[in-house]
């Protein structure tokens, strides 16, 4: 399985690429980059961080790996840092991704109702296009309610439902059910127990770990029990381990629930 990884580089706060490499390649997969900005730290928690965005160098990437014939089983995009990135990635779909390959879009907006430094309502109206055109996205609670209104989970999933086949809503904060998902022409959700406290980077450890199990051929609710595993383990090693969130999850020593389930095929 080749596998796409379109996210940005925080060279300090394990999230994005740093976090999507391990993960996958624990899946098995051969992982190719598409850094789409450089920084000295993620934006969530840290001041005075750095910012290099990479458009013109991404187009760059692309023509020279279009004469190397590359062609991808899965791509999965993250944190975009303009709108004419989130252009451009519909652009790579169409020249990079397999016919019979998987677009999982992680729509990168914000956290708890508010937006991510940088980002606004026209942004969030561009990422749902984005949406529009993939297979499986990946929103938490705050960014499918930025990208539908909607703040009622349930309601939001109705409304992701109508664009794209197989939204999955992490971190929706009801009383039974943590992860909403839609699939087998249905709503669904999973119950998982409420860990306190809010941890950088969940959505990426999660989001890689679920596009890995959909690339290595799980039935979607495999690759959710799976993902949902992973990143659970992490997050309450991260609650154990961790003191300053922000620097993201222990996810390393749990690596072990996906090489295990993927040791033989
Ligand atoms: O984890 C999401 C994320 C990814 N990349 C950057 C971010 C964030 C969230 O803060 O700032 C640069």
């Amino acid at each position: 399985m080749r596998v796409l990884a379109i996210n940005d580089i925080s060279c300090v706060g394990k999230c994005s690429l740093t976090v999507a490499l391990p993960v996958l390649s624990a899946c098995g997969a051969t992982v190719d980059i598409l850094p789409t900005a450089l920084l000295s730290t993620h934006t969530g928690g840290f001041t005075g961080y750095t910012f290099l965005n990479l458009d013109d160098e991404m187009k760059k990437i692309c023509d020279h790996w279009e004469t190397l014939g590359l062609k991808y089983d899965v791509i999965q995009s993250g944190y975009l840092g303009s709108r004419a990135q989130i252009d451009f990635v519909k652009e790579v779909k169409r020249r990079f991704l397999k016919t019979d390959g998987v677009f999982v879009v992680d729509p990168v907006l914000g956290d708890n109702f508010t937006f991510y430094k940088g980002f606004d309502e026209a942004f969030a109206r561009e990422m749902l296009s984005l949406c529009a055109e993939a297979d499986y996205i990946l929103p938490n609670d705050t960014e499918s309610f930025l990208l539908t209104g909607e703040r009622d989970p349930m309601k939001a999933l109705s409304r992701l439902a109508e664009i794209c086949p197989h939204p999955v809503i992490t971190g929706a904060d009801m009383e039974d059910g943590y992860f909403l998902c839609y699939f087998d022409g249905e709503k669904k959700r999973m119950p998982l127990k409420k860990v306190e406290g809010s941890f950088h980077g969940a959505g990426d450890v999660f989001a890689a770990a679920f596009a890995g199990c959909i690339g290595g051929g799980f039935p979607i609710r495999e690759a959710l029990r799976l993902s949902v595993e992973f990143c659970y383990r992490s997050i309450l090693r991260t609650a154990r381990e961790v003191e300053d969130k922000k620097y993201g999850m222990n996810y390393e020593k749990e690596l072990c629930v996906l090489t295990d389930a993927f040791r033989g095929r």
